[in-house]
């Protein structure tokens, strides 16, 4: 690791820890983890170091001190016990990408949809950023394990930060504290993440509810040497790096190396009135309700149904000693988003919410508790939005930011699944994959093998714009859903899942599902009810993965016939209505292949040969 000067010594490390006071919480034994706090210390020059433990009195301690430091408030105790609020600067609302950058030393292992930048020149850059960038704070050192601390799935990182924000939140977000360290032993082999908000205090000075960095903001990522470093920012991805940095970025150079997958997909089982089980991991691109799917509640007419909820995020796949992907979700929390999040959309996460939570840019009720946009038909008569001004309805502006949070210990969910903590993880039997789309996609179909399911999560995608009749709309593509997330060129990684192919017995390959819950009609109407009438849908796919269930071949794959699907209670809903959410209209095809092309050139030699022939065969067919 290089985080300090060159001539940095293992002496001079020790000297320079000496200026501090011994750091306050427990003694560390691990060698690299105390060269690089020493490290990190020496270029940042914080005021105090503090080991944290991840015990609930540190938790309270350090909740405490951020209400009376002005930076969190609480809530009503009665109405919502244990839970606080988080108002941002208005500045540092959401994830960053244009300041995300993938730092490898080769340009073309990023590949052209990351920013890049020379890990050289990235360190030189930032290094004049952080230099000092703690002064007159506290810096604290957290040990987190992403994944069960047990299991052999799971990785370990060191988070230094100066936001006691960012520690709260990472206790809830990840397993963090001292027992880490006891696993990590005396290895080097952890992610080294350093996050500053960016904003030193002078001797004296006054800080601010939510510091952070107005001009610079940097999310860098090292693959190879497994280290992240993020400036200027205290918000959500940006700043509580185990999540998309690591789980995600690091995660996903790691698994190429190591064979295995680090995906932006949900986990959840299903049981089946018999009590057959299955668990499925679904990808969909932000903000397409992954959260609403993980804890989906199946409609009255399907009883006996279950959906159990392993994760709504994040998914670490590997194959397991029988052939079989084995799946464990790496996060502890949940981070989601609020509006729009209410008992008709998604009544396990309002339960998962109901205490211990922190909520970040949501309105605050005059009783102290909690209301964003969508929770309840009619807004209360008066707020406090999220930027702590009165608000009333009517008077023109959002009450919560429409990327506001909730961060809550995936223990508290109703749904959660009785496998969550199993150190092996949960064998996937499906994998899903969908976009927002307005047209063309169908509600439903299954790839034919392996490689047209790859190829078909390869050109997801969602539209921006509305289509006109016979036309699509702008579609942003986003393979795999892991556009803002992958930390290394897209066609290797479309070469790394064709590769399971090779690798596993074809019996043991999860099957691979495209699905839209977004498609509308000529006046804009959705076709589909979706929420917990996706469960059909599930239900379709759980019979399918038994071979239980038809299917007709079409020119994508094989689709349920009306007869196929369970629609028992589904008023209204007729063969004619069914059939316009399964036809295939080939002008939109035509258009929609000739779109994939500028994908696949955009991705150059690395895009394999595999999904450039699947093109020209979706070509003929169509043709
Ligand atoms: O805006 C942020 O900082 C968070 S983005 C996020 C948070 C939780 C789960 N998914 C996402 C996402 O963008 O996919
Ligand atoms: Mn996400």
């Amino acid at each position: 690791m290089d985080i300090a000067t060159p001539q940095t010594t293992a002496q001079a490390v020790s000297q320079k820890m000496s200026a501090y006071a011994e750091p306050l919480g427990y003694e560390v034994r691990n060698a690299a983890v105390k060269r690089f706090v020493a490290e990190v210390a020496d270029l940042c020059q914080p005021a105090r170091i503090v080991y944290c433990d991840g015990s609930e009195s540190e938790y309270q301690r350090l909740l405490s001190e951020l209400v009376s430091e002005g930076k969190l408030i609480k809530l009503n105790e009665t109405k919502r016990p244990g839970s606080y609020l988080a108002r941002s600067d208005q500045s540092d609302v959401a994830r960053v990408e244009d300041r995300t950058f993938i730092c490898s030393e080769r340009k073309e292992d990023a590949g052209p949809t990351n920013n890049w930048m020379a890990p050289q020149e990235a360190k030189a850059t930032l290094k004049g950023h952080f230099k000092g960038s703690m002064r007159g704070r506290t810096m604290y050192v957290m040990p987190f394990s992403m994944g069960p601390i047990a299991s052999p799935l799971s990785q370990i990182g060191v988070q230094v930060t100066d936001s006691a924000y960012v520690v709260v939140s990472m206790s809830v977000m990840t397993r963090m504290g001292k027992s880490v360290l006891t696993r990590l032993g005396d290895s080097e082999n952890f992610v080294r993440c350093l996050h500053s908000v960016g904003m030193p205090l002078a001797a004296g000075e006054k800080d601010v509810a939510w510091p952070s960095n107005k001009e610079t903001k940097y999310i860098m990522h090292f693959p190879e040497t497994r280290e992240i470093w993020s400036y200027g920012s205290g918000y959500g991805g940006n700043a509580l790096l185990g999540k998309k940095c690591f789980a995600l970025r690091i995660a996903s150079s790691m698994g190429l190396k190591e064979g295995w997958l680090a995906e932006h997909m949900l986990i959840l089982g299903i049981e089946s009135p018999r009590g057959e089980k299955s668990y499925f991991a679904a990808a969909f691109p932000s903000a397409c309700g992954k959260t609403n799917l993980a804890m989906l509640i199946p409609p009255a007419a399907m009883p006996g149904w279950k959906v159990t909820t392993v994760g709504d995020d994040i998914a670490w796949i590997k194959p397991g000693e029988d052939g079989k992907l084995y799946a464990i979700n790496p996060e502890a929390g949940f981070f989601g988003v609020a509006p729009g999040t209410s008992l008709k959309t998604n009544p396990n996460a309002i339960k998962t919410i109901e205490k211990n939570c922190i909520f970040t840019n949501v309105a605050l009720t005059m009783d102290g508790d909690v209301w964003w946009e969508g929770l309840t038909d009619e807004p209360p008569a008066q707020l406090i939005d999220w930027q702590g001004e009165p608000w009333t309805p009517g008077c023109g502006r959002k009450a919560a930011h429409p990327n506001a949070r909730f961060t809550a210990p995936v223990t508290q969910c109703p749904a959660l699944d009785e496998n969550f903590d199993k150190p092996e993880g949960v064998p996937i039997d499906a994998f899903i994959f969908g976009g927002r789309r307005c047209s063309t996609m169908p509600l439903v179909f299954e790839a034919a093998s392996w490689q047209d399911g790859v190829y078909m999560a390869a050109t997801m995608g969602s539209e921006t714009t509305a289509a006109a009749s016979g036309q699509i709309g702008q579609v942003r593509r986003d393979p795999f859903a892991m556009l803002p997330f992958m930390g290394y060129h897209m066609g290797s990684y479309f070469q790394h899942w064709l590769s399971f192919a090779q690798k596993l017995p074809v019996d043991a390959l999860p099957r691979i599902y495209g699905v839209n819950w977004f498609l509308q009609g000529e006046k804009g109407e959705f076709l589909w009810p979706g929420f917990g009438d996706n469960m059909r849908v599930l239900q379709w796919i759980f019979e399918r993965v038994r071979q239980r269930s038809s299917a007709r071949p079409t020119e994508i794959g094989l689709m349920p016939g009306y007869a196929d699907m369970n629609f028992d209670g589904l008023e209204g809903f007729d063969e004619a209505a069914f059939a316009k959410l399964t036809t295939l209209h080939k002008e939109l095809w035509a258009q929609e292949l000739a779109l994939h092309e500028s994908l696949f050139e955009s991705l150059g030699e690395r895009l394999p040969e595999t999904l450039a022939q699947k093109r020209e065969e979706l070509l003929k067919k169509f043709s």
